[in-house]
């Protein structure tokens, strides 16, 4: 900036002037949320501008690393009168009489972009983004995103970029029309440059005056009927659809009016809350008491992956998709081929999908080395054991890799539920030692938890949270414990589905509650998948350890029929080609077979019951591992469940859901389904308290 005299204002807006252009700089680190203080500042900026005749036009820009992220989402469900007035800022730009420019770099998003639609102009800097997320906080755009955008860029992409919650490149919104200039160089030199060669047009270009493009009410039905698929059971979709038709067909006025009523209706339901609850857990979960940015971490340039099976064949690809080479270890050459078959059939059918390019393929395949020989580990910065569950195997590769492995390697086990501790025990470095339960499939699914032994040092716990970030992955610290977070829950989880059926619940009907509430797969549809020949194994080794009989429940039944699952393409369900389950009418006669040996006289089971039990046999083990430590907080069970199991993160996660029930409902209908409640949720139900509560007391979350 050139001759700019700087005009510090005392809020979060900086005035300073380049010549006849007053620029106002928005300074609310880390992202420029539009918090209490940035529209006192915008509003005071713009009074300077009107007031003072030697200013011609106004640049709006963001301080440090970006334009305005959106609203304050911290801000939100407090009283009216609290929230910042980015709807009256936004109202005061559109009114104004001198050009006014919004100068964008990083990224515009939700206010943020309905702050710069406000403007006269937009010019951006050629990587930043714009879009409006909303909808991924179960809110739609409040401050005239709804009413502008259709108005900019069509009714179509309009819904498409509103409905995904997407941002686009500046690059694409330009010759969308959203963008008016790319600036190369400086931004604010760039943007004040513009303003000058602006400032005597007239009349001002005003969004809010346009019509709307391709508004036609195929368009609005077509969209409606898209979000039965992507967004089931969700409020925020079709309020978004119903303002930009409003938008399409009323005068902006009108719009702009019922937006506001709208974006609070949306604001005060329990899936914006679970959103926005699952949108900080997740920020959250990457904090852990005791590392710090001043924790040492080491650069993980290489890998080495001990299992060439599913598991191992799915790891390799987060660290070849994000660079990293691997080398990849079996025990058999045709058990190499096999799992090196399947990871290039993975990516050529990404790349059939257009997702990536045919050269793409070649070159992560490139980047992965097999082999029979686990010395050829030697310089890995990481190895990664991803064979079979089972102690005593993977003790062995554990002492093999101490004698192989550099000094500082991390030495990683996929164990889903055995002690790491044990694991850890026989190397000479235990320090080195941590779990990273990946989730099947490992390529696909987000989840990683980060199991800390009791030895692991902070350096390599550190640096597999940094690992996470790179592989594109939601780490989460859990401690160690038969199953940690994600698998103990579940089995209590499957415990409860499965005395349902005992009870006389229908298998469909267990897992249609679940449908309901919004995951994809109840839990007899999951353990289908997953392979029920898992459980039963674990049922049989842990009644052999506690000396009990055989178990002989009704599932056990069912896969010595050799019914294993979608694998067997029988299991509780039967599977065809499409792979969708169906009801076999040997396995309803064999529950009911079972019932009636057992003396069971089989009762009606509402939705409503299966549906607590289910979820709240989740909560109730969460509290355990909560009070025991084995999570940190209660968002981080939240955070497991969205990105391991599938729990719709517009219910927050089965702790949040539970908060928003209340947890003297939950404790009571635990006890009237013959539950005992955990001593920390009985607790916090007998205080009136919550779960989010309780992690803020403890000065996490
Ligand atoms: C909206 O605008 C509604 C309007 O239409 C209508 C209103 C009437 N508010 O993600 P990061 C914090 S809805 C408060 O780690 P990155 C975040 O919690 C909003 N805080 O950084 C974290 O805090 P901490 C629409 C926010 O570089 C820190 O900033 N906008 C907000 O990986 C750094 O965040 C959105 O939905 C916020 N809006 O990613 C955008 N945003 O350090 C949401 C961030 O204490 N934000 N924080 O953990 C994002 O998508 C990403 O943060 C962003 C940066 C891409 C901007």
């Amino acid at each position: 900036m050139t001759n700019a005299q700087e005009m510090v204002h005392p809020d979060l807006v900086s005035q300073s002037r380049d010549g006849e252009v007053l620029i106002l700089t928005i300074n609310n680190p880390p992202v420029n949320a539009f918090s209490p203080g940035v529209p006192e500042g915008l509003k005071a900026g713009l009074d300077a501008a009107a007031a003072d005749d030697g200013v011609k036009a106004v640049v709006l820009i963001g301080g440090g690393r970006t334009f305005v992220a959106g609203a304050d989402i911290k801000t939100f469900g407090r009283p009216r009168e609290e929230a910042p007035d980015l709807r009256g800022t936004i109202e005061k730009l559109d009114g104004f009489s001198k050009p006014t420019v919004a100068a964008i770099h990083g990224t515009a998003l939700g206010g943020g972009l309905e702050l710069a639609m406000g403007c006269n102009y937009r010019v951006a800097v050629k990587d930043a983004q714009v879009g409006l997320p909303e909808v991924k906080l179960g809110v739609l755009p409040g401050a005239g995103g709804t009413q502008r955008l259709p108005r900019v860029v069509g009714a179509q992409k309009a819904l498409e970029m509103m409905l995904s919650g997407n941002p686009i490149k500046a690059t694409e919104a330009q010759k969308l029309g959203l963008i008016d200039e790319i600036v190369d160089g400086d931004l604010l030199a760039g943007a004040v440059a513009f303003a000058r060669s602006h400032a005597d047009a007239r009349p001002l270009p005003r969004i809010s005056e346009r019509d709307v493009e391709g508004g036609t009410p195929e368009v609005f039905a077509a969209a409606r009927e898209g979000i039965k698929k992507t967004h089931r059971g969700q409020l925020s979709p079709s309020l978004i659809i119903d303002l930009a038709e409003m938008a399409a067909t009323k005068p902006f006025q009108e719009g702009w009016d019922a937006e506001a009523g709208k974006f609070l209706e949306a604001m005060n339901s329990p899936q914006s809350r679970g959103l926005r609850h699952i949108f900080f857990a997740e920020r959250e979960a990457g904090k852990i008491p005791g590392i710090t940015k001043e924790t040492p971490t080491t650069e993980i340039k290489s890998a080495g992956i001990i299992g060439a099976g599913t598991m191992g064949g799915g790891i390799a690809m987060n660290f070849l998709n994000a660079g990293i080479p691997v080398t990849i270890v079996e025990t058999q050459q045709e058990a190499l081929d096999r799992g090196l078959g399947v990871i290039r059939k993975n990516y050529e059918n990404t790349a059939k999908k257009g997702r990536i390019s045919m050269d793409d393929v070649e070159k992560r395949m490139s980047m992965l080395t097999p082999t029979l020989d686990m010395a050829d580990l030697k310089d890995a910065d990481i190895i990664i054991e991803a064979v079979f569950e089972n102690m005593d195997v993977k003790k062995d590769i554990f002492k093999k890799l101490d004698g192989i492995a550099k000094q500082g390697a991390i030495l990683a086990s996929n164990t889903s539920t055995l002690d790491v501790n044990e694991i850890a025990s026989v190397t000479s470095r235990p320090e080195q030692v941590i779990g990273l339960h990946f989730f099947s499939p490992a390529n696909v699914m987000k989840l990683l938890e980060i199991v800390r032994a009791d030895k692991t040092s902070d350096s390599v716990l550190a640096t597999s949270m940094a690992l996470a970030k790179k592989i594109k992955k939601v780490g989460v610290v859990v401690g160690v414990c038969d199953g940690f977070v994600g698998n103990r829950m579940v089995h209590r989880y499957g415990d409860e589905a499965r005395k349902m059926v005992e009870e006389g619940a229908n298998v469909q009907d267990v897992d249609a509650a679940m449908n309901a509430l919004g995951l994809p797969m109840g839990p007899f549809q999951m353990s289908d998948m997953a392979g029920l020949d898992i459980g039963y194994a674990i049922r049989q080794h842990q009644a052999k350890e506690r000396g009990e009989p055989k178990p002989d429940g009704w599932l056990d039944r069912i896969v010595e029929r050799g019914r294993k699952g979608q694998k067997t393409a029988a299991g509780i369900y039967d599977y065809g080609e499409d792979r969708k389950p169906k009801p076999n009418a040997e396995m309803t006669q064999l529950i009911a077979d079972y019932r009636a040996e057992k003396g069971i006289t089989p009762r009606e089971i509402t939705q409503d019951e299966a549906t607590k039990r289910l979820t709240y046999s989740l909560v109730n083990e969460g509290a355990k591992i909560l009070e025991e430590g084995i999570a940190q907080r209660a968002g981080d069970i939240d955070v497991i469940y969205i990105y391991g199991y599938g729990f719709p993160a517009y219910r927050g996660g089965p702790m949040q859901y539970a908060d928003e029930q209340g947890l003297q409902n939950v404790v009571a209908d635990l006890k009237q389904y013959g539950q005992t409640p955990a001593p920390l949720l009985q607790k916090l139900a007998d205080e009136g308290g919550t779960f989010g509560g309780w992690d803020k007391a403890k000065g996490q979350g």
